[in-house]
């Protein structure tokens, strides 16, 4: 099987936790594209549901397939968000933001009395950090804000670039909220919750894509089946 029918299967497995009625927060990126292609075909079977889309990309699929869409001003308390992760650790400790929709993207889980992840075994790691760390921060002053996550980041013990997200024509890439993301490669996080504390006291820095106490359970699904975590 590919990395695309374990997302798959990840997605599918979601279904089984969606209940009608429920108010539901849709992910973004290529895993939990797939939960709302399916949601879609279960919406025009006649289940009853309704979404908040975690980015634009994501309200332009569920139009497409046909999931009812409300935003959190009209329904701020949702049920259940599905979405996907670049890594998730054994604490259901998450990175996300490679898709540039971090901050709605918690903004929603946040709102969320329930948070499912969905991923490909890829995914799942001993410890975050591999990935870059995505760090959304606000375009004005930029590089101050860069130098300062430099900083904090250091006094915790983590080296390693932080750079600009830069899109093909090389300018700095901006996200649906109108914002500038920063990649922070620090190979290894050991202590999450220190560095989301430091990022979060840094003036600039909008939100970052540590997900600490958000995800509830992990759909991890491999060659031996899709596993839960919690
Ligand atoms: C979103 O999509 C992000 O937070 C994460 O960066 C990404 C995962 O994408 P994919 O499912 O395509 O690997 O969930």
């Amino acid at each position: 099987m590919s990395t695309d029918d374990y997302k798959r299967a990840a997605a599918e497995a979601a279904l089984a936790h969606v209940q009608p009625g429920m108010k539901l927060g849709l992910g973004t990126g290529s895993t939990a594209a797939l939960f709302v292609e399916l949601l879609g075909a279960r919406v025009a079977e006649g289940l009853d549901v309704v979404g908040v889309p975690t980015s634009e990309a994501t309200r332009e699929l569920a139009e497409r397939v046909g999931v009812p869409l409300t935003t959190l001003k009209d329904t701020p308390e949702l049920d259940l968000t599905v979405d996907g992760a670049d890594e998730v650790d054994p604490e259901l400790r998450l990175i996300k933001g490679g898709g540039a929709a971090l901050l709605r993207e918690k903004i929603v889980a946040f709102a969320s009395r329930r948070m499912i992840v969905i991923a490909d075994a890829k995914k799942q790691v001993p410890t975050l950090g591999a990935f870059p760390l995505p760090i959304e921060v606000v375009p004005f002053g930029k590089e101050a804000t860069r130098r300062a996550v430099e900083r904090a980041a250091a006094r915790l013990g983590l080296s390693g670039k932080i750079e600009i997200r830069r899109a093909e024509d090389e300018c700095p890439i901006v996200t649906d909220s109108g914002h500038t993301i920063l990649d922070g490669h620090f190979g290894r996080i050991d202590r999450p919750e220190e560095l989301a504390a430091a990022l979060s006291a840094i003036p600039g820095v909008v939100e970052h894509g540590l997900f600490i106490g958000l995800a509830d359970l992990a759909l991890i699904a491999g060659p031996d089946g899709v596993t839960t975590l919690e």
